[in-house]
């Protein structure tokens, strides 16, 4: 096994939901930790739990995943101490609304397709070369069950997630020939702050989206990032598609009512 104690890891969309629990697990297993999102109180408050918890060093990196001179800018120029990623979490990412395509909100189009999908890109291209380079490194992508088939007022969440998915395969070749190793998990519905912000807000609204069913935990996710970046060093786990008991595909779920 693969240990991460003392790795550095980078976590997008680290102040919530998914991204928060993969720090929290992975400061618990000894790593330090780079901590992205743009509510950096949130990641103040992550940051300090986890120094108090499990002494754990980090350094917070505000910022937008959408602004690509910023991502570039920031994450090149890491200070010395950070500048070696280990791990790349791509986790930061959102849906807007759930209309119908015809009659979609094209804002809420570009900002899911600019986080999701080009901070991604950004992220990855600025990140991965120095790995290439020191000959190590695993990134592990979110994508999700809705980039396996589209859903009804999905489209464009699951047409971003769809790119994950195709990304995280073109890069898994094109690191061929380099020890770096490229995961994407894929969940199904896991109860965070995503349908509160696919609501812009509504969180009567979000609730529905898991009533009367099981859903995943943020923590089911990290348990599978976790064991995906632990495996012996010539083991790639490339993709992994976890859903809750209760939830067949994109599609069907069950709910107890
Ligand atoms: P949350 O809303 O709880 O967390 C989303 C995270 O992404 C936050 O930390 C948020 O930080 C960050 N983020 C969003 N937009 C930006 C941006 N423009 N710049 C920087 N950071 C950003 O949701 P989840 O934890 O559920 O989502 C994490 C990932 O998991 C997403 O990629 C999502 O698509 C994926 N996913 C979620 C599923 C679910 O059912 N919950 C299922 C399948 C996949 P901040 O707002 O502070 O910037
Ligand atoms: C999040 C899961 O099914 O709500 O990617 O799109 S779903």
């Amino acid at each position: 096994m693969v240990s991460v104690k003392d790795q550095i890891v980078l976590i997008t969309g680290a102040s919530s939901g998914i991204g928060a629990s993969c720090a929290r697990q992975f400061a618990e297993a000894g790593a330090k930790l780079v901590l992205v999102a743009r509510r950096d109180d949130r990641l103040e408050e992550l940051a300090a739990q986890l120094k108090q918890a499990f002494n754990t060093e980090s350094l917070l990196v505000p910022l937008d995943i959408r602004d690509r001179a910023t991502v570039t800018s920031e994450f090149s120029n890491l200070p010395m101490a950070w500048k070696s990623i280990d791990i790349l979490i791509n986790n930061a990412g959102l849906s807007r609304g759930l209309n119908k395509l015809h009659q979609g909100n094209i804002d809420d189009w570009e900002e899911m397709i600019d986080a999701n999908v080009k901070g991604l890109l950004y992220a990855t291209r600025t990140l991965v070369p120095g790995m290439v380079e020191r000959g190590r490194g695993h990134v592990v992508n979110i994508g999700s069950i809705a980039g396996r088939g589209a859903y009804p007022g999905g489209n464009v969440y699951c047409a971003s997630k769809a790119a994950v998915r195709a990304i995280s395969d073109g890069l898994k070749q094109d690191l061929l020939g380099t020890p770096v190793r490229v995961t994407e998990v894929e969940p199904g519905l896991v109860e965070t702050e995503f349908s509160i912000v696919r609501f812009h807000g509504d969180r009567d609204r979000a609730k529905t989206v898991y009533e009367d069913l099981t859903p995943l935990t943020p923590d089911d996710i990290a348990d599978v990032v976790m064991f995906s970046v632990t495996r012996p060093a010539h083991v790639n786990i490339s993709e992994v598609l976890v859903v809750p008991v209760d939830q067949a595909n994109a599609t069907q779920v069950h709910r107890r009512r």
